[in-house]
């Protein structure tokens, strides 16, 4: 069935093409997740061990590693991408860029309900911190609108503060830009920069709360322990926020750990706020500071035109005015198949299972509908409730195809207001923002 395959899996290149290369070429072992005493030793050991899993397939020197900032890729693997392996991550995943690295996860390894900490996406706007020391971390609060300047070891805040744990979906706010035309310069996402682990931490409230909050703020915002990536110690690699409205939500974590381990170190290990619902670029990562604002957070990458898009609807191509482009608040409703693999080959007698995931920003998903014919006629799937607010909604079906020979299946999920996914895609814009058009695999019956 080999021409057969090849065939399923050009039909849908621009969706899924790059997943099908990667898994074709990636066959590196999975590592271990961080120790709960990691250090930046442990941080640089493992380093090593990505580079000796490297070293293996090329016989490249691995002397050459400790000479490397953790999270940077040298140029000579950078050439060999495809077979290099994000440390503690999968070789499944797919590497978009390697400075700083990048790298996304095909649809079929998010088919956990909780995902896994090997199978979260990777996204860095700077380049990664060089040594973490948790025993000695500090998280600074402060701003114009806390009523004074505190600061928390995370000893402090395990000890003083209830712990929560909460399932929360976090998707990049450019999650599906590749398929954009015109396209937007930026990570070429597919479908997989998006996750959601269990978190577990303190209520971001309940540590605003001890600080005090003005009656005047408006916002707050974090900085983490990353350096841009121009190496400028001046500049922020990202530092971006929520309004205090959102922030105050019971469900925003400063969380330590994911999945009941460490936060794997290209995570956020050993602290990130979590702000499941809206883009992922508002939970910072390596935690050290977060601002009370009575404005609207001016860090880096919250002026337009990053994470904004064009107040008004414009038309594909156009240029948009800085003062034209709003901030993007809670992402909308979208779902993912994650069974079965795009360009798989099934049995025709065989019902085989499809299910996958919805999630709707701050929103429930309402419905998920599945299509075999191109949106002629829809079935309904099987819809769980959330584990909580902000969590992704697993959803599965049983599929019998009608005959032999190439389909696809489509799924589209609609939200508790009745907003649905488009089946085209969404608002052009020009960063390539906020695509949550219908994801279609292609399933080859025999
Ligand atoms: N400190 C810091 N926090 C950050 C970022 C970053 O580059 N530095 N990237 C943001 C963006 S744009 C996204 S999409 C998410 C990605 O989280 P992940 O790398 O854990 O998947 O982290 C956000 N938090
Ligand atoms: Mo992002």
């Amino acid at each position: 069935m080999k021409s057969a395959k090849t065939k399923v899996t050009s039909a849908l290149s621009s969706a899924e093409g790059p997943t099908a290369r990667a898994n074709d070429v990636n066959t590196g072992n999975v590592s271990t997740p961080p120790s709960s005493k990691a250090t930046a030793d442990i941080t640089r050991r493992r380093f090593l061990m990505g580079l000796g899993t490297f070293g293996a397939l090329t016989g490249a020197q691995t002397l050459l590693a400790p000479l490397l900032p953790s999270g940077m890729i040298s140029s000579a693997i950078a050439q060999t991408k495809d077979s290099f392996r994000i440390i503690g991550k999968s070789a499944g995943l797919v590497v978009l860029n390697d400075r700083p690295i990048n790298a996304e996860t095909p649809a079929h390894l998010l088919d956990d309900k909780i995902t896994t900490a090997e199978n979260m996406f990777v996204r860095n706007n700077g380049i990664p911190p060089t040594s973490i020391d948790p025993a000695n971390w500090l998280l600074t609060i402060e701003g114009e609108s806390a009523k004074q300047s505190k600061q928390y070891t995370l000893a402090d805040l395990k000890q003083k503060f209830t712990h929560h744990s909460y399932q929360l979906t976090l998707e990049c706010g450019g999650n599906g830009r590749a398929e954009f035309s015109p396209g937007a310069k930026g990570n070429q996402w597919t479908t997989g920069a998006v996750a959601c682990p269990k978190w577990t931490g303190v209520r971001l409230a309940d540590v605003l709360k001890d600080v005090g909050i003005k009656d005047d703020a408006v916002y707050i915002g974090y900085y983490g322990k990353d350096t841009h990536i121009s190496g400028d110690p001046s500049k922020e690699a990202i530092s971006r926020g929520v309004p205090i409205n959102k922030a105050l939500e019971e469900e925003n974590l400063i969380a330590w750990a994911m999945n009941d381990a460490d936060i794997p170190f290209m995570n956020g290990h050993p602290l990130r706020l979590v702000i499941g619902g809206w883009p992922a670029s508002t939970s910072g990562k390596w935690l050290e500071r977060i601002v009370i604002r009575d404005q609207i957070h001016d860090g880096a990458k919250m002026a337009a035109p990053a994470y904004r898009v064009p107040c008004e609807p414009v038309a594909p191509g156009s240029k948009v005015a800085d003062e034209d482009m709003c901030i993007i608040h809670a992402m909308p409703i979208k779902s993912l198949i994650t069974y079965p693999k795009s360009g798989d080959s099934h049995k025709k007698d065989v019902q085989f299972p499809v299910r996958g995931h919805a999630w709707a920003g701050d929103k429930a998903v309402s419905k998920v509908e599945l299509s075999i014919d191109f949106g002629q006629t829809w079935l309904v799937a099987s819809l769980e409730k959330p584990v909580n607010r902000n969590a992704w909604q697993h959803w599965h079906s049983q599929i019998q195809f009608p005959s032999k020979g190439y389909f696809e299946v489509w799924a589209k999920a609609t939200d508790s207001d009745g907003v649905g996914q488009p089946m085209i895609l969404p608002g052009w814009n020009p960063k390539g923002y906020l695509n949550n058009a219908c994801h279609r695999v292609a399933v080859q019956v025999m």
